[in-house]
This record gives structure tokens, C-alpha cells and sequence, in this order.
């Protein structure tokens, strides 16, 4: 028998306060990265794209015109395109022009930017075929398998927020669907460079950070007072990542429904890591998930790559 819920929050809702309740319950508290992505924290992202001292946006689009033409011929053309997180979507437009995929299925967490990216590509390619799903890629989702080659497109090195491990098994997973995937990957680099793109003279991504406790009382009621957390992003060599926390400058308590957490001053939450990897480094998690051939195309100053992994 199934139990009825009690409250009448939309299931989406109650995965969130569920999920924000289990990250602050945890020793290291934390809380999951993609819930930065409401309407601001969207809107902020965008602007973080555009920061002086954010390469990874720019890395990504020159190495995709500069490699355009190899990349379209590793995908081959009429393929089905799964792209996940298609976000703002101007290199998917890219991809989309050179590739001539016969359809195109993008996948993200945004309704609003799904339906946009799909009414702005559906005006720019008419005979293209599209399905939107709405979805994430840490849950299993119903994609629709239409047509061979099937390539996956995950660009934007968002794979870097999922630990080695959980990265393994997307790529694994992805193996099931399509037997090519194309994977962009931020590489590892001078660290004072990676410091100053996670810590921008502008505030933006500490502005990003914080939205997460600003998201967390519009929508759940919290009481977190922003004056009270500060933005801490440090890259951390041993583990290859940037790790992205907020810091309680305080002794302080926070009430989120009926649940009371308690943070001691210089206590950190945990929101976001975001891995670096050198080309051999990403090159071997791929084999390990099964993808035997691999190339991969970086831009001119080798600070990001796309790799072209293949069964
Ligand atoms: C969207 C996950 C690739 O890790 O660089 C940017 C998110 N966080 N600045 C990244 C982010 C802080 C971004 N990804």
C-alpha cells in the first residue's frame, strides 16, 4: 500500500528538503551542486561564464571552432545527440551545425532553459528532430533510443562535480546508450590560476555560492543570515579539485522545518567540487569504464579538453 504524503509540497520540493536535511546531518555538512541552479543562481552562473578570470567557458568554445570539423567526423553525421546539461546552448548550436544530427535529445535540470533552448533550436534547425527530457544525470533517466550512431555530449566539464568514482559510473552507464561520447574536461593547471577562477575580484562566484542559502529559505523557509557565511574556494592538489565551501563566520543555529542545525564558527558546508584532470588521467578513468579508443582536442593554451571517447 502505498503512503500518502502528507504535506501537499510538489515531489520536487520534497527532494530538495530531503537532500538539504541529509547534507547538513552529515559530519562534513554539504550540500548537492545542482541545486545552484535556480532562476538567479542560473542567471549567476552566466555571469561567471563571462568572467575575466573564468578560461573554462571561452577554452571550451575556441578548441570547439577550432576543432569543429574533426570533432563532426568522430561523431559522424545523421547521429542521435544526447547532451546533457545543454544549458545556454551556444556550442550545442555549434555542434549542432556541423554534425547534422537526424536527432537531437537535450537533457536538463531547467525546464525554463529546456524550453528555451529547444524553441531557440527548433526556429535556427526546422527539420531537426528534438526530444527534451527533463532530468539530471545523477539519477537514471528514460531517454528516448532513436536512431544509431547515438553520441553523448557532456560538455561544459561538468562532470568534475562528480567524484572519480561516481564519474566511472556515468561513463559506464553512457556505454549502454551510445557507443561515443564526447566529454569536456577542465585539465589540470597552475593552481593560483584555478584560485583566481573560483574566487573572481567581481564577487560573482562567491554571489553563486550564496544564492544556495538564499535558494534554501525562498523555497524551504530556512533562516540562514547571509551576513553571517562567506564564500571559501581553494583548490586542493592532492585530490585534483576545487572545492567550494561556505564558512560560518559564527556560532550559529539555523531552523530548516523542524530541524534545527547547529554550526561552529569556521565550520564549513561543502557545495561543490569541481575535479581537474590531466588528458592521461581522464584518458584512463574512460578505459576503466570500458571506452576502448580515445582522442582528445584541447584549445591553443591547453587549459581545457574535449574528449572523443569511443567503444
Ligand atoms: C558548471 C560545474 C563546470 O565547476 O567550474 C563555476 C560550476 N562553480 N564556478 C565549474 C562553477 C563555480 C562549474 N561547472
Amino acid at each position: 500500500m502505498a503512503r500518502e504524503r502528507r504535506d501537499a509540497r510538489p515531489l520536487e520540493l520534497a527532494g530538495f528538503y530531503q537532500d538539504v536535511v541529509a547534507g547538513l546531518s552529515a559530519p562534513q555538512k554539504f550540500l548537492p551542486p545542482k541545486y545552484f541552479y535556480d532562476a538567479a543562481g542560473s542567471r549567476l552562473f552566466a555571469r561567471i561564464c563571462r568572467l575575466p578570470e573564468y578560461y573554462v567557458t571561452r577554452a571550451e568554445l575556441e578548441l570547439t571552432r577550432r576543432h569543429l570539423a574533426a570533432i563532426a567526423r568522430f561523431a559522424g553525421r545523421g547521429c542521435q545527440l544526447i547532451e546533457y546539461g545543454s544549458g545556454e546552448g551556444i556550442k550545442s548550436r555549434l555542434l549542432i551545425r556541423a554534425l547534422r544530427p537526424s536527432v537531437y535529445v537535450p537533457i536538463d535540470i531547467s525546464q525554463a532553459a529546456l524550453d528555451a533552448a529547444a524553441r531557440a533550436l527548433a526556429r535556427k534547425f526546422p527539420s531537426l528532430k528534438i526530444h527534451p527530457v527533463l532530468g539530471d544525470f545523477s539519477r537514471p533517466l528514460q531517454i528516448p533510443l532513436l536512431k544509431k550512431p547515438r553520441v553523448v555530449y557532456f560538455p561544459g566539464s561538468t562532470i568534475g562535480n562528480l567524484d572519480p568514482e561516481e564519474a566511472h559510473a556515468f561513463l559506464a552507464m553512457s556505454r549502454g546508450i551510445a557507443a561515443r561520447m564526447l566529454v569536456g574536461v577542465d585539465l589540470k593547471k597552475d593552481p593560483s590560476m584555478l584560485h583566481a577562477a573560483y574566487n573572481d575580484a567581481a564577487g560573482v562566484t562567491a554571489a553563486f555560492n550564496l544564492n544556495l542559502l538564499a535558494r534554501i529559505n525562498r523555497e524551504l523557509g530556512a533562516d540562514f543570515d547571509l551576513r553571517r557565511w562567506r564564500h571559501y574556494a581553494f583548490y586542493n592538489p592532492a585530490l585534483g579539485r576545487i572545492e567550494m565551501h561556505l564558512g560560518s563566520m559564527k556560532a550559529q543555529k539555523v531552523a530548516i522545518g523542524e530541524h534545527r542545525f547547529s554550526f561552529a564558527a569556521g565550520e564549513t558546508i561543502h557545495t561543490e567540487n569541481s575535479y581537474k584532470y590531466s588528458l592521461e588521467g581522464f584518458r584512463e578513468l574512460a578505459a576503466r569504464a570500458g571506452f576502448g579508443r580515445a582522442q582528445a582536442w584541447t584549445d591553443r593554451r591547453g587549459l581545457f579538453a574535449l574528449h572523443g571517447l569511443n567503444t
